[in-house]
């Protein structure tokens, strides 16, 4: 048994049900949600072409025989043409900002909000909130899924929030400093900004209140978040989600810490490679594929997410038997192909933490000069590594150069740059800058 760092609570009974119940369930809820999707007319029409109706839909497997939506399915009807409900049953309207300048629209209806709340609550009772804690959401409040997510979540377990939003970082330690939070919810990246601008500013944030924290909205590594917990002092939980499909709260850890609980009872995943979009074995890598099967404004079919992750289907120990999700090892728009080969941000985040000397900031800048492809790696100096000795800097670049080659095997040049040069942001970290 793996001893749990405090009491195991589950919020909902219903994410314990057995296996066979939890099918039941998503079959029942699946016909149903083929049934509503056909409000949408780019299901409507998907749907003929495939020949489903919602009795053709006999078992799970059925799934695959339903269209698959992208991202790009939603931007062709903007701004809210997969609305399946009159435009006053909307209580809500939320956005993902695209490269396009123009965000994707999701809508959610009042129970979808119910839901919502429900879902965030959910893990985050699994990651430790008690109605006792005070929670510090340094989560943007918006458009943007994560504050107003996380927000109802916290309300739902009873514990207190301070709704500080993001930016402006020494606020933020001003705030953590005077109301003694529990918990604290932001990206990882910003809660690294958090540590070092408490440093600057002479507070130690081990000394902080904080002793909990639930990061998602970005891809990270499990080095990072030992170096989190060390720099901070606390417990880090992971949660994912995508506005698309609800936005937090589609999956979350429990106290085993071992994968994120996907919340199968309102969401079915598939695990596709991204390629031939023929389900991977489990544990395997491949893109995941989420069916929102509740949700009443925007029921959404197969949406692929670009995430890649892999899916455990083991029951945990925590008592949930809800499929668990990996760590999203980067996204499929986000992969870098560098002289042929496959490159994930990660890896290179992962390389860094294992060389060791530099802060966690960095910049992967891609290049083709020529023929070849050109990758220079930007990363920021520590204060007590900044060092103006040629051979410990170089000793330092070989260091980073070598573990980039082991984990990814592609050679990069390293720039080591001064400490605090490299842009910071209150919410998602832009690590990638393809020039190609
Ligand atoms: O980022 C929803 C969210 C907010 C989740 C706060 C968790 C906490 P979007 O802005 O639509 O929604 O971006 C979704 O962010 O497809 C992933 O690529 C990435 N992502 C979200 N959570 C994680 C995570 C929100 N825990 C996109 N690990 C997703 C890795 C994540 N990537």
């Amino acid at each position: 048994m793996t001893e749990f760092p405090f009491e195991n609570r589950i919020w909902d009974e219903a994410e314990c049900l057995s296996r066979d119940e939890l099918n039941a369930l998503q079959l029942a809820r699946l016909q149903d949600c083929v049934a509503r999707a056909a409000q949408v007319s780019f299901y409507r029409e998907a749907f003929a072409q495939a020949k489903v109706t919602p009795e053709s839909i006999k078992s799970l497997d059925d799934v695959r025989r339903l269209p698959m939506t992208t991202k790009d399915d939603l931007r062709d009807h903007y701004p809210l043409g997969f609305l399946a409900v009159p435009r006053s049953d909307i209580a809500r309207v939320h956005g993902s900002s695209g490269t396009t300048g123009k965000p994707t629209f999701v809508a959610y209806t009042a129970a979808d909000l119910e839901l919502w709340a429900n879902l965030c609550a959910r893990f985050l009772v699994a990651g430790g909130l008690r109605p006792e804690h005070v929670a510090h959401v340094a989560f943007g409040y918006g458009l943007f899924t994560g504050g107003f997510g996380l927000h109802y979540g916290i309300e739902r377990v009873g514990a207190s929030i301070v709704p500080a939003a993001a930016g402006n970082t020494p606020r933020h330690i001003m705030l953590i400093q005077d109301l003694e939070p529990d918990v604290l919810i932001c990206t990882p990246s910003y809660a690294l900004q958090i540590a070092e601008v408490a440093q600057s500013m002479g507070q130690d944030p081990r000394e902080l209140s904080l002793q909990f924290a639930h990061f998602g909205g970005e891809p990270w590594t499990e080095d990072m978040r030992v170096q989190i917990e060390e720099e901070l002092g606390l417990l880090a939980f992971n949660n994912y989600g995508l506005s698309e499909v609800i936005g937090p709260g589609v999956s979350g850890e429990c106290a085993a810490r071992d994968g994120m609980h996907i919340q199968e009872d309102h969401f079915i995943v598939e695990c596709l490679d991204p390629e031939s979009l023929e389900p991977v074995e489990d544990y395997a890598f491949g893109e995941l594929v989420f069916t929102a099967i509740t949700k009443e404004a925007m029921p959404i079919i197969r949406y692929r997410t670009r995430d890649i992750a892999a899916i455990d289907p083991c029951p945990c120990e925590c008592g949930r038997n809800t499929v668990r999700m990996s760590r999203v090892m980067g996204r499929t728009d986000d992969m870098l192909i560098i002289r042929g080969v496959n490159v994930f941000p990660s890896q290179i985040e992962e390389a860094l933490l294992r060389a060791g000397g530099t802060a966690p900031h960095y910049q992967i800048v891609v290049e083709r000069p020529g023929a070849l492809d050109e990758v220079t790696l930007r990363v920021e100096m520590r204060p007590e590594t900044f060092s103006d000795k040629m051979s410990q800097m170089q000793a330092l670049r070989d260091n980073i150069d070598r573990e980039v080659m082991s984990i990814t095997g592609v050679r990069v040049h390293v720039e080591l740059v001064e400490p605090q040069t490299l842009e910071r942001s209150p919410g998602k970290a832009k690590r990638v800058f393809d020039n190609r």
